[in-house]
């Protein structure tokens, strides 16, 4: 069995769409199955902050693709749902991020993973804590609620649940 997850955000509307979309895209690929979704985020921008809110989720899935080829699909997604490459850490329609595939330790240039940034960010650790918050990552005995545990208060303030649109009339 695999242990990959991924985080998916999006910060241009309609984000809600731009997410269910890749998830379909992920889920309809013959190699991946998405197995399970953390709740959806709503996010305040790390990094360039002149931008807009984000939605940001964690999802577990299943692959018998490589990282490099999960990659390459996740990049395609991405292409596909209009995703123009502008500013760094800008505005995006979807961004597909690999956070950990199985016990993978690389660095090179086209992916690192773990994710590099993704025990500081708020909006990658509270989403993927719904999933695996003993999951171990980097070292042998930091689990993902101990890197929260490290967060700065504002930074969790930064990331609440998001309700979908107009359901709290209905
Ligand atoms: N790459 C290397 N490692 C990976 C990996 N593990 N997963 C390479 C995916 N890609 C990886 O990414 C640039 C290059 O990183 C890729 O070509 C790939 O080969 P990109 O998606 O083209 O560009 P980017 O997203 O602008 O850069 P990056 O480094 O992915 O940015 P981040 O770190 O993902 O930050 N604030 C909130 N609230 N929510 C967000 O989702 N996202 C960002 C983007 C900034 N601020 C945010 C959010
Ligand atoms: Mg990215």
């Amino acid at each position: 069995m695999n242990n990959i997850y991924l985080a998916l955000g999006s910060n241009i509307e309609p984000r809600d769409d731009y997410l269910s979309k890749a998830l379909e895209s992920l889920n309809t690929h013959r190699q991946i199955t998405v197995l399970r979704k953390s709740s959806i985020y709503k996010t305040a921008p790390v990094g360039y902050t002149d931008q807009d809110d984000f939605l940001n989720m964690v999802i577990e899935l299943d692959t018998s693709l490589l990282p490099l080829e999960l990659l390459d699909v996740c990049q395609s997604i991405e292409k596909q749902l209009g995703r123009r490459r502008g500013v760094r850490f800008g505005p995006r329609t979807v961004d597909l991020d690999i956070l950990i595939y199985n016990q993978e330790n690389r660095e090179t240039e086209q992916l690192t993973i773990p994710h590099p940034r993704m025990l500081e960010r708020a909006f990658v650790l509270i989403p993927l804590s719904e999933l695996a918050s003993e999951l171990t990552v980097a070292t042998a005995h930091k689990m993902v609620s101990d890197y929260i545990e490290e967060l700065p208060e504002s930074d969790i303030k930064d990331v609440t649940l998001w309700t979908e649109k107009g359901s709290a009339e209905e």
